[in-house]
Order: structure tokens, then sequence, then C-alpha cells
């Protein structure tokens, strides 16, 4: 089943990972180098041994990168909160915040109810700030120079920018064979401006026999909770190209630098290693639209999925 792909590195990690102290003070077992790989015509690689919310949330995110926007606001009015946390996390820090002391949320928020209720109500307020007020959103809103504007509009010397996911479609379609077909998200010089540096770096396409296939290299990965989104999101990106050159799709290979498991994810990770995976769903694109740069929510449906049930984990800030 392909899905054991994805099993069997969480079974390399359990295995062979070392403990590993890292920034957000949560502590992980990891491994450094591996890869996946998924052929995408055994169907679309949306785990079914937990449930992953796609439309909501994977496909939102990546039409959000798509569009070049770097404001958690169009999130939000997806009803998609994977990334409040990180634009939360400069508000609290300005001179502008004048709740309760929320440093270090993320951790306290594990171990104490009372706290977490607290970051609970900031968080409500943060949002609806972001999604009310202008010039709080354009301030607190914004996650700095991240994926959407590297992707579409990466600063050059000479004061223009560069459309590197334009310029990548362009030419899958103009000279397929190429070696160069790569999108970096990874900008030596504005990486300490983002709020989280890319940890999905890098990607390269490649043609052959009319099937586009994609590699992503991901330096640093939460393999239970970030993982499960960035396969479906880089598959759904592949498809999407794929749709507008008039291509198959081929393969899509996931090559990892840090990848590991948060140790208090340990419990949801052998709950997942226990369930049987079902038939993988299938994904299909309105044939109206072509251009990736016209898709919408609406435009995509996956048919077919029926996941095993949600497994909650909390994440590390
Ligand atoms: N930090 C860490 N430590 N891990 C991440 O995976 C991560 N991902 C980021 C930003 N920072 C990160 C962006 N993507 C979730 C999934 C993806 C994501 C951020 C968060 C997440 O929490 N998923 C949960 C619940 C989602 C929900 O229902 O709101 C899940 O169960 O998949
Ligand atoms: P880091 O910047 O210290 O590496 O922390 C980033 C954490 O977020 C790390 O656990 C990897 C995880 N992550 C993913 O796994 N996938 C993602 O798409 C994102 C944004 C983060």
């Amino acid at each position: 089943h392909p899905e054991m792909a994805y099993l069997n590195l969480l079974t390399h990690i359990l295995d062979n990972g070392v403990k590993k102290e890292d920034r957000t003070g949560t502590g992980t077992i990891s491994v450094f180098g591996y890869q996946m790989r998924f052929d995408l015509n055994k169907g679309f690689p949306l785990l079914t041994t937990k449930r992953v919310p796609f439309k909501l949330l994977v496909a939102s995110e990546l039409l959000w990168f798509i569009k070049g926007d770097t404001n958690i606001r169009y999130l939000l009015q997806n009803n998609n909160h994977i990334w409040d946390e990180w634009a939360f996390d400069k508000w609290i820090k300005s001179d502008e915040y004048d709740g309760p002391d929320m440093t270090n949320f993320g951790l306290r928020a594990a171990s104490d109810e009372e706290f977490a209720k607290t970051l609970d109500e900031q968080m409500k307020v943060f949002t609806e700030k972001v999604l009310t007020d202008d010039e709080f959103a354009a301030k607190f809103g914004n996650l700095g120079p991240v994926y959407g504007k590297q992707w579409r509009s990466w600063p050059s010397e000479k004061g223009e920018t560069v459309d590197q996911l334009k310029k990548v479609i362009d030419m899958i379609k103009t000279n397929p064979d190429s070696r160069r077909l790569i999108v970096s998200a990874w900008n030596p010089a504005e990486v300490d401006d983002m709020a989280l540096p890319p940890c999905h770096t890098l990607f390269q396409f490649y043609v052959t026999d009319g099937k586009l296939s994609c590699q992503l290299y991901q330096r640093s990965a939460d393999v239970f909770l970030g993982v499960p989104f960035n396969i479906a999101s880089y598959a759904l990106l592949t498809h999407l190209i794929a749709h507008e050159c008039g291509l198959e799709v081929g393969d899509f290979v996931h090559s990892f630098g840090d990848a590991h498991i948060y140790l208090n994810h340990l419990d949801q990770v052998n709950e997942q290693l226990s369930r049987e995976p079902r038939e993988l769903p299938k994904l299909v694109i309105n044939p109206e639209k072509k251009s990736i740069f016209d898709i919408e929510l609406s435009d995509l449906t996956m048919e077919g999925y029926n996941p095993h049930p949600t497994i909650k984990a909390p994440v590390a800030v």
C-alpha cells in the first residue's frame, strides 16, 4: 500500500532515531536524511490512517502560497488556523501587546489548563483583530517574506522580483527536459525576517513520458503533524501544474534533512501504526479551469476519502 512509505518512516524513526533537543524545548527523536516516493497514479497520497482535512487546511494553505500571500488573514477567512501561533508570537513579543504574559505559550499551555484557557482567549482576540482591523492585520497578520513571497516575488539585485512559480511552469511547457526546473523558498538574505524559516525549502520538477514528477527537499520535518500536510500539499501542487501543462502525473519524491517525532507525539504515533491503511482517494480538478493561478477551492474534489478518525496532538511552537 502506498501509505506504507509514510508509516515506514514513522517506524524508522522509532527504531533508529536519536534523542535530540530542539528550539521549541519539547524534545524529539530524530534521524538525518530519508526519502519516500509516491506514485501519484496509485491514488492521491492523503493519509487514511488518520483524517487529514484536505480542502479546509491543506488546499487553502497551498492556494495561499500560490497567490503569493504571506498574511494569515486569507487563511482565517477560510477558517484555516494552522499558522495562527507564529503570527501571534510576533504580536505578543511587540510593544503593542499589553495582555497577560504569554512567554513560552506553547509549552505552558501543554501542562497548565488554566493558562491554556487564557491563551485561547488571547488567540481569539488576536485572530478577530487580524480579520477586522486592516492596519493591525498588515502589521501582525504578516508572517514576513515566507513561502508565498519567495515563490512569486523573490527580490532581485536590480530591484525587480522573480516569479519563480510562473517561470518554472513556463519552462515545463517550453523546455520539459530542463534540469533546472527549481523553485527555492530558502532566501538566505531574508530568512531572519521570517516568522518561521521555510521547512519545505526547495522543489524540482522532472518530465518524462508525458508525466510530471516533483521532488521536495524538506530541511526539518515534524513527521506526525506537519508531514501528512506536506505530502498532500506537494501532491496537489504536482497535480495542478500537470493539469495546466497537459501532462499526466508521475512520482512525488519527498527527501528529508532532520526528520523527527516530537516526544509528546509518541502515543499518537503508536495509535496510528496500529491502524490498517485504506484505499487512497482520488483528486478531481475542474476541467474548465486550466491555469493554477485561477484555481479556487471549489474547483477541487477529493473522491472516496474514508479515513480512520482524527488523532489529536499538540503542535510545538
Ligand atoms: N511547527 C511544528 N512544530 N510542526 C509543524 O508541523 C508546523 N507546521 C506549520 C507551522 N509550524 C509548525 C504549518 N503547518 C498543523 C498542521 C500543519 C501546519 C501547522 C499545524 C496542525 O496543528 N495540524 C493538526 C490540527 C489541525 C486543525 O484541525 O486545526 C492535525 O491534527 O493535523
Ligand atoms: P525549526 O524551524 O526549528 O526546524 O522548526 C520548525 C518545525 O515545524 C519543525 O518541527 C518542522 C515543522 N514543520 C513541518 O514539519 N512542516 C511544515 O510545513 C512546517 C512549516 C513546519
